[in-house]
């Protein structure tokens, strides 16, 4: 199998990772951490070489057959929000789409270089170094720990925060259209939801929204518990696909039971629960 090590699938002249010691991740540490305060995203251009990402992306789409299908009307908070307290009209009560195909963690295989990529130590060691967490595991959920969005013509990710501090993508194929990440960073605070400035957001009347056009390769890492965003919808036949990986503080963590289900129900069969 070509994409068989690390080399092959990583820019190490660029993302010398595994010399942690190096003046090469210090700057990459000092960059990205002031970047992530003033921005709230941060990404490593090129961290996956084009022929890997490519080949990912190959592996990935012929798995869309059997991959879980999200596609329904859902709210910007959390998945678990249950609460019908607010007016209509506030912004907790706004529903948007959501639609995507989502390969699995067990869907993907063991040694997909995208796996390979997820799995790298060095990997996990400067993300835990840039997040400035005192300890930092690769999730161990059977379904969710390692997955990819694959969207299609029309698919699009609604306005949301997320339940996690902190996602991290790869970029494996773009379309030709549309596709874009948008997002208000900081938009809310711990101690202030700025629901006006969410509104505006989603009425597409923000100055504070920004739009990044990602490029094949590029390793994004992204707050977004505070920060609202969408992907927008994908426009032409190229699918957008996009690699996932989970980790958290805590050890041997899975994902919780609201999010399977709802997979589950869109797609029965797709999602077996260990
Ligand atoms: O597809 C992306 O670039 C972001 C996906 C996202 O926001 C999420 O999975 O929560
Ligand atoms: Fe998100």
């Amino acid at each position: 199998m070509r994409f068989n090590t690390i080399e092959a699938i990583v820019d190490l002249d660029r993302y010398p990772l595994h010399r942690p010691d190096g003046v090469a991740v210090a700057d990459l540490l000092r960059e990205g951490q002031a970047t992530l305060q003033r921005d709230a995203l941060y990404t490593l251009p090129g961290f996956v070489r084009p022929e890997a990402a490519r080949y990912m992306a190959e592996e990935l789409e012929v798995r869309v057959p059997i991959a879980s299908r999200l596609d329904t009307e859902g709210g910007s908070y959390s998945y678990a929000d249950k609460d019908t307290a607010w007016p209509a009209g506030h912004p907790r009560t706004v529903r948007h789409r959501f639609s995507y195909h989502q390969v699995l963690n067990h869907q993907i295989a063991n040694d997909s270089p995208l796996r390979r990529v997820y799995c790298w130590e060095p990997l996990r060691e400067f993300l835990r170094q840039l997040m400035g967490y005192a300890t930092f595991h690769r999730s161990e959920c059977p379904h969710l720990a390692l997955t990819a969005k694959v969207a299609g013509e029309g698919d699009t990710d609604g306005w949301h925060f997320d339940g996690n501090d902190v996602v991290f993508s790869v970029l494996l194929r773009a379309p030709e259209d549309g596709g874009l990440f948008e997002y208000a960073p900081n938009i809310r605070s711990e101690s202030d939801e700025n629901y006006e400035g969410v509104a505006a957001a989603f009425a597409g009347a923000s100055d504070v929204v920004r739009r990044v056009k990602l490029a094949v390769g590029d390793l994004n890492v992204f707050q977004g518990n505070r920060t609202l965003h969408r992907v927008s919808p994908v426009k032409g036949a190229t699918r957008r696909i996009v690699g996932l990986f989970s980790y958290d503080c805590q050890p041997g963590t899975n994902f919780g039971e609201p999010y399977i289900a709802k997979l589950r129900q869109h797609t029965p069969g797709a999602v077996q629960l260990v």
